[in-house]
């Protein structure tokens, strides 16, 4: 058995229950309250931001093959960031007056520390993880697609088979990182799994009750 049928089957409830979160529910349906929407577009902004930093981390301190891959990461990354402005300048959003909430900071913290501080594989769980559920999530979102949704970039960008492409890359490298790994760091790698599934749950659940200290 692969490294990620592995986590998905040991953390199948916990998949299941993030993709099922009321944002997700309501973009299906159309229902999602535009207030909604734009308070997660601000939040996902510094996230996408500051995941920049993340693989900037990962170019210096990885084998040289990684090092194309990370480099389209990062021209992906800006592009999605010129679809956030482009959306907010629509809006009236003054996207450099966002101040990260506390579960943006936290998550985005994560991914710093991990990059400085730990090994490939779980830099390359957090990875597959957090894309893999920004596909599954906005792919069951397009199926729903009105005509003329305004949020179409969005559910483009990561249903779309670029980002399939990416995200089956990210699967079969981790799948190989991790194929003669011993239990033990297999179970370490299992809470670098869980962990960023918990954060992207939590960034739904953030983003839906606009969660945020005062
Ligand atoms: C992604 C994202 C997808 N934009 N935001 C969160 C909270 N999780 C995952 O990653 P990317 O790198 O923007 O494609």
């Amino acid at each position: 058995m692969s490294y990620t049928e592995r986590a998905h089957k040991k953390y199948e409830s916990r998949w299941t229950k993030m993709l099922s979160h009321p944002f997700i529910r309501d973009m299906r349906s159309g229902e999602i309250a535009v207030e909604t929407f734009n308070f997660w577009v601000m939040q996902d902004y510094i996230f996408v931001r500051e995941a920049i930093r993340f693989f900037g981390v990962l170019l210096a301190k990885f084998p040289r093959k990684y090092q194309q891959p990370f480099e389209q990461s990062i021209a992906g990354l800006e592009h999605e960031l010129t679809i956030f402005e482009k959306y907010a300048k629509g809006q009236g959003i003054n996207l450099s007056e966002v101040i990260p909430t506390p579960i943006c900071r936290a998550y985005n913290d994560f991914l710093l520390s991990s990059a400085y501080n730990e090994d490939i594989d779980n830099n390359f769980t957090i990875l597959y993880t957090a894309e893999k559920a920004y596909h599954e999530a906005w792919k069951s979102v397009r199926q729903y697609l009105k005509p003329g949704t305004p949020y179409e970039e969005f559910i483009e960008n990561w249903a779309g088979d670029a980002f399939k492409q990416y995200v089956e890359w990210l699967e079969n490298e981790l799948n190989q990182l991790t194929a003669d790994l011993p239990e033990h760091r297999l179970q370490k790698i299992d809470k670098t799994f869980l962990t960023t599934v918990q954060y992207e749950y939590l960034f739904w659940e953030m983003a839906y009750n606009k969660l945020q200290w005062m």
